[in-house]
C-alpha cells in the first residue's frame, strides 16, 4: 500500500518529519479468504460487526431471523410498513455476511386464504429437506378474530413459501399470548419448539415431527406460559454448550428504548429468569434495538445477533433497519453487552446509510467511496459527541482535498453545507477547521507531502474541547486545538476540488468510529 512520505508533525517544526512507511499502512483486511461458494457449510466469517456497514441491507425491514442452510446465510425479515401493506415477506442470502442478494416475495399472502395483513416475525428452519417458514399474520386482537400464527412451506430455502395448514397453527389467546412472533427451535434430541407470544406474555408449545401440527406435554397440556420479566415480545431461542438461551424484546416497538434481554436456562422449557439486557439504544448510533435472533457459524464459537433498529433522525415506526453486530460471551456463558459499532469498509459496493450533500457525487465501488467534483459531503446518521473517527483516504489528483467532518450539525444548509470541524488533506497540507455558519475557520494546520493515489490513514479524535488529528498510526498527534462551539453531530466524508474540476477528487475506505477510549485527545 503506498504510503504518505513525510509529515511535519506541528506547526512549529521547520522541516518535515519522516515517517517509518509501515506507519501508514492500510490496517489489514478484516475479512476471511474468499468463499467457497461450492462448500456445504458456510465460510467461517469472523467479523467484529458488519464491517461493510450497518444497514447490511437497503428498504425498511424488521424482526430479522438468521439461519444457515447449506453454504449460505439466509435472513428472513419482517417487511416494514403499514399493517395493512405488510402483506409480503422478502428475504436475504449471503455466503460472507457482506455480499447480500434480496429474494423478493418469498411468502406473500395470496397464498395465504386466511391472512389479510400485518405478516409478522418469519422464524424458518429446514427438516428432512423441507424449508418451513412460521409467520404471524392479521394481528388479532381477540378470540374472535381470524389470524394468528401460520406455518408455511417450501423446497428451496428461496421459496416460493406455501401455506402448509391451510388455517393458523395457533389462532387464539392461551396465558394472555398474543399469537404473534414466534421461534422455532430444534433441539439436539429431534424435539422442535415454537416459542412465541406478544402482549407482554411468552409460551412455549412443542411441535410434531411433521411440524405442522402441535404437540403435548408430559402433563397433557399444550401451552406453556414462559414469561421472564420485563417480556414484551419477540422471543428467540438458541442452545450453546448445552445452555438454553430465551432472548426477547422490552419496551415499545415504535419507540427508543425497544431493547433486547435474555435468560439461561438448563431446559428447552425454563424456567427462564432475566438475567440483563444485552442490546439497546446508542444515543450516537441507533434507537429502537430489538427483536433479534442469533446465528453460530458453524464450527466455530462466532455468534451474531440480528436485529433492527432505527436511525436516529428518522421517527416513523415503521423505519426500521436491519444491522448485525458480534456477541460474545462471557466464561461463565452469561453474555456481554452487545456494541452497536459503526464501520464501512464499502467491501459491499454500497454505501447504505450514508447521505450525500452536495453537488459532488459518491460512488460506492470497488471496495471504496469515491467522492467526484466540485466536491460536498457524505455523512452517516450519527451523533457522536466524544469519538475516535478514522478513514483510508486516497487523493485522485494534485489539486483535491479530502478529509473527515464530524460533530456535523446544519447539514445541507451553507457553503460547507454544515456546522462543525473537519480535518482535510491535500497533498502539501493538513487542516483541521471550524465551520459555522457555512463559513469555515482554520484552526490548525501542517506541512504534509503526499502524492496523488497514495493511501494515508486519516484520525481525529475528540473529547470535550480537545480536538487531535493523527496521520497513520502515530501515537503523537499531528494537529491539536482546544474548541468548544461544536459538541454533537454526524460523522461525515468531505470532499473539495478547484472550480472547472472534473471527476474524481479522493476515495475513502475502512471508515471506523466510535467512543474514544485511550484517546490521548
Ligand atoms: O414488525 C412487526 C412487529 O413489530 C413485530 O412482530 C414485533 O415484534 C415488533 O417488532
Amino acid at each position: 500500500m503506498p504510503a504518505l512520505r513525510a509529515l511535519a508533525a506541528a506547526l512549529s517544526l521547520a522541516a518535515p518529519l519522516l515517517l517509518p512507511a509501515t506507519s501508514l499502512a492500510n490496517p489489514a483486511p478484516a475479512h476471511p479468504t474468499p468463499v467457497d461458494t461450492t462448500a456445504v457449510a458456510p465460510a467461517a466469517v469472523d467479523l467484529t460487526t458488519a464491517e461493510a456497514g450497518n444497514p447490511f441491507v437497503d428498504g425498511w425491514y424488521a424482526d430479522p431471523d438468521i439461519v444457515v442452510y447449506d453454504d449460505r446465510y439466509w435472513v428472513f425479515p419482517t417487511t416494514s410498513r403499514g399493517y395493512d401493506e405488510q402483506t409480503f415477506m422478502d428475504a436475504f442470502s449471503s455466503t460472507d455476511l457482506v455480499h447480500w442478494t434480496r429474494h423478493e416475495r418469498v411468502l406473500d399472502i395470496a397464498d395465504i386464504s386466511w391472512a389479510r395483513r400485518a405478516l409478522w416475525a418469519p422464524a424458518p428452519i429446514e427438516r428432512d429437506g423441507r424449508y418451513y417458514l412460521y409467520f404471524g399474520a392479521n394481528d388479532i386482537q381477540s378470540d374472535d378474530e381470524l389470524g394468528g400464527i401460520g406455518v408455511a412451506v417450501a423446497d428451496r430455502p428461496e421459496g416460493p413459501y406455501r401455506d402448509a395448514v391451510g388455517a393458523p397453527l395457533i389462532d387464539a389467546f392461551h396465558n394472555g399470548a398474543q399469537p404473534i412472533d414466534q421461534d422455532v427451535f430444534l433441539d439436539d434430541d429431534g424435539q422442535a419448539y415454537l416459542y412465541y407470544g406478544g402482549h407482554g406474555h411468552a409460551n412455549v408449545v412443542r411441535l410434531n415431527e411433521d411440524m405442522t401440527s402441535l404437540g403435548q406435554f408430559e402433563d397433557g397440556s399444550t401451552f406453556r406460559e414462559i414469561t421472564p420479566e420485563n417480556y414484551t415480545e419477540g422471543s428467540f431461542m438458541f442452545r450453546r454448550d448445552g445452555t438454553y438461551y430465551l432472548m426477547w424484546s422490552e419496551g415499545g416497538w415504535t419507540g427508543p428504548d425497544y431493547s433486547v434481554s435474555y435468560a439461561m436456562s438448563d431446559s428447552p422449557t425454563g424456567p427462564f429468569e432475566r438475567i440483563d439486557r444485552v442490546l439497546e439504544q446508542d444515543q450516537a448510533v441507533a434507537r429502537g434495538s430489538g427483536h433479534n435472533s442469533v446465528v453460530n457459524v458453524p464450527g466455530t464459537d462466532i455468534w451474531y445477533v440480528f436485529y433492527h433498529r432505527r436511525p436516529l433522525s428518522e421517527t416513523d415506526g415503521n423505519h426500521r433497519a436491519l444491522a448485525y453486530d458480534r456477541m460474545y460471551f462471557n466464561p461463565d456463558g452469561t453474555i456481554q453487552p452487545i456494541e452497536m459499532l459503526v464501520r464501512d469498509n464499502f467491501d459491499d459496493d454500497n454505501a447504505i446509510g450514508w447521505r450525500a450533500w452536495g453537488e459532488g457525487g459518491w460512488t460506492a465501488a470497488d471496495g471504496g467511496y469515491t467522492g467526484a467534483a466540485p466536491g460536498g459531503l457524505s455523512t452517516q446518521d450519527t451523533a457522536f459527541g466524544d469519538l475516535d473517527y478514522a478513514a483510508d483516504i486516497t487523493l485522485a489528483t494534485a489539486e483535491a482535498e479530502a478529509g473527515l467532518a464530524f460533530r456535523a450539525t446544519q447539514l445541507g444548509s451553507g457553503a460547507e453545507r454544515f456546522d462543525g470541524y473537519h480535518a482535510t488533506l491535500t497533498t502539501d497540507r493538513l487542516t483541521l477547521a471550524r465551520v459555522t455558519g457555512g463559513e469555515s475557520v482554520e484552526l490548525t494546520s501542517a506541512p504534509v507531502e503526499l502524492a496523488p493515489g497514495e493511501t494515508v490513514r486519516l484520525r481525529v479524535t475528540a473529547v470535550g474541547d480537545r480536538l487531535a488529528v493523527h496521520l497513520g498510526d502515530q501515537a503523537e498527534p499531528s494537529l491539536t486545538a482546544t474548541d468548544a462551539e461544536h459538541t454533537t453531530g454526524a460523522n461525515g466524508l468531505r470532499t473539495a476540488g478547484p472550480d472547472g474540476a472534473d471527476g474524481a477528487l479522493a476515495t475513502f475506505d475502512n471508515v471506523a468510529i466510535g467512543d474514544p477510549e485511550g484517546a490521548d485527545g
